[in-house]
């Protein structure tokens, strides 16, 4: 028997877990969701995920039929089930099954899912090379249309981004909003370093990521000058150093953005402490599953 996930207030093997093709979030991406992490039998920032999963939930006004501790639960219940220390975790709350209209009225009841898998590194051993980033053609949702700090069911702005950069080879994407500002990559957040000081832009035209606000503590911590501000192609051109970071990817350093050289090709010494630090972070805090 695989897995087990939680769906709709059952534990269920993975080959079972089945949706009803009525689901708003199959019809219309109508429905938001996280990735948490699990760090040696812990779960790291848990409350903070939980957090942006209601705001996200907030914003496209549908109501979660669960308080926050009751899903917390949920979570290292189904960690418990699957006997797992390491692991990613994927929260699902659906507008749930309606009819083929759009309208979220005709969904009753919100169809809640977590899936928990053993983790697998998201690059690789891209960490010690560094990834190759493109910037691409398709900018990212606008603020006022699709507010990219929603994490919504509906990716298909990144994954745009993600099958262009594909074609160019790319690593990772890197966005662009409408104005022309550096936005994010296509599952995680961008900073720079720049003459020893780390620069990220605001959390307006990307994902407020939970990641992004661990490394701006631990950059904070270790007393290196911090700023978030706008940035362009030139900032990030002429960085000495290229991080994205995110859940998955941790902090993933960019040895090249569209054919330049960032830095000396290698990952940089801020990056590679931020690493560090990110690592021991990760290792030591977060809620126990099994205690
Ligand atoms: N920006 C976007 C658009 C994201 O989806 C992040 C930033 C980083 O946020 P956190 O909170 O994780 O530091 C994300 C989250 C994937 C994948 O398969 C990545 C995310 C979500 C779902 C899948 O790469 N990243």
């Amino acid at each position: 028997m695989g897995l087990l996930v939680y769906l709709d207030g059952k534990f269920v093997p993975e080959e079972d877990a089945k949706i009803s093709i009525f689901d708003h979030g199959f019809l219309y991406g109508d429905g938001v969701f996280e990735g948490i992490r699990a760090y040696n039998g812990r779960v790291f920032r848990l409350r903070e995920h939980i957090e942006r999963l209601y705001d996200s939930a907030k914003t496209i006004n549908l109501q979660i039929p669960l308080s926050k501790e009751e899903f917390e639960k949920i979570i290292i219940e189904t960690l418990r089930k699957n006997n797992l220390r390491d692991a990613y975790i994927r929260p699902i709350v659906t507008r749930g099954v309606g009819d083929l209209g759009l309208d979220p009225r005709k969904c009753k009841k919100p169809t809640i899912i977590v899936i928990t898998k053993p983790w697998e590194k998201l690059y690789g051993n891209l960490y010690e090379k560094g990834l190759k980033a493109v910037t691409v053609a398709v900018r990212r949702n606008p603020y006022d249309a699709l507010p990219p700090n929603i994490k919504s069911l509906n990716y298909l702005n990144n994954i745009l981004a993600k099958i262009e950069a594909n074609a160019k080879g790319g690593d990772e994407a890197i966005f662009l909003d409408k104005l022309g500002f550096i936005s994010e990559g296509s599952g995680d957040n961008i900073f720079i370093v720049k003459n020893g000081t780390v620069l990220t832009p605001p959390a307006i035209n990307n994902l407020r990521g939970i990641t992004r606000e661990v490394v701006i503590e631990i950059t904070k911590e270790s007393g290196i000058p911090f700023f978030e501000r706008n940035l362009g192609l030139y900032d990030l051109y002429t960085a000495d150093e290229v991080f994205v970071t995110g859940t998955a990817a941790e902090i993933a350093p960019i040895v090249e953005v569209d054919g330049r050289v960032i830095g000396d090709g290698k990952p940089g010494k801020i990056t590679r402490k931020l690493i560090k630090e990110f690592e021991r972070v990760t290792q030591t805090e977060g809620v126990p599953i099994y205690e």
